[in-house]
């Protein structure tokens, strides 16, 4: 039996975690069945076998594991054809990736849909929501999320990185996608889900790399449930 413990909101078709979207992608990408376990931010117990308190959890049989990118090294090693490293080279620039994704993109998304995120919890689970990220933020939700519009333009720029590499094909790892690829569009997954918010501009050619993605896998990203109000 194979599980990926994800995340919800009060919704428990609505899950929206980017790290659980990387995974979800890697799964895909490997041709790998699967069964989706949403679980509500207070929800850890299902994840203790796995010794997290975080998901994405994978099971897969006896084998538990956490970490979205350890995760995508244990299913290239376990189930090599369709790699989505292809080399310990690239398995080491990949961490380097892996961070900047972690430090620089998770963290300019953040705050700019902080808020909408608070609005897709119950009552219990957004209390334990606003409580831990407003001790992060240091400021009120609402307060932080107000401000997106000015914060847009530095996010916009941290993503030059990738909007380079793009010069080069049609996906960051080339002809076709891979891993750095499912990492980076987790965070659009997560943006689209929680939030109306537009991130890109239609120029941008991260913008037409988000359509291509969204249509992999007969179109799974872009049929994702949203969970906020007036979805289109
Ligand atoms: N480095 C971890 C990060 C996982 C993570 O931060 N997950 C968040 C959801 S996006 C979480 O489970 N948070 C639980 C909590 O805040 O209680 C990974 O790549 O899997």
């Amino acid at each position: 039996m194979r599980q990926l413990f994800e995340l919800c909101g009060a919704d428990r078709d609505v899950c929206y975690s980017p790290f659980a979207w990387r995974v979800h992608l890697c799964l895909l990408h490997k041709g790998l069945d699967f069964e989706r376990v949403p679980l509500k931010f207070l929800e850890k117990e299902p994840l203790t076998p796995a010794n997290s308190k975080t998901v994405p959890v994978l099971r897969d049989g006896d084998t538990w594991l956490k970490d979205s990118f350890d995760i995508a090294l244990y299913l290239d090693q376990t189930y090599p054809d369709n790699p989505l490293f292809g080399s310990d080279i690239a398995i080491a620039q990949a961490r380097f990736i892996n961070g900047w994704l972690d430090r620089t993109v998770v963290m300019g998304l953040f705050p700019l849909v902080t808020a909408d995120i608070a609005a897709l919890q119950d009552a219990e689970n957004g209390a334990y929501y606003r409580e831990t990220r407003e001790k992060r933020l240091g400021a009120p939700l609402e307060e932080v999320q107000a401000r997106r519009d000015d914060m847009l333009p530095a996010f916009q720029v941290a993503l030059a990185p990738a909007r380079l590499a793009l010069a080069h094909g049609p996906y960051l790892a080339g002809a076709r996608p891979g891993w750095m690829d499912y990492a980076l569009f987790g965070n659009f997954m997560w943006a689209r889900i929680v939030s109306p918010f537009e991130l890109l501009d239609t120029g941008d050619a991260l913008y037409a790399w988000r359509e291509r993605m969204l249509d992999l896998f007969g179109g799974v990203g872009r049929a994702a449930k949203r969970g906020f109000r007036h979805a289109a």
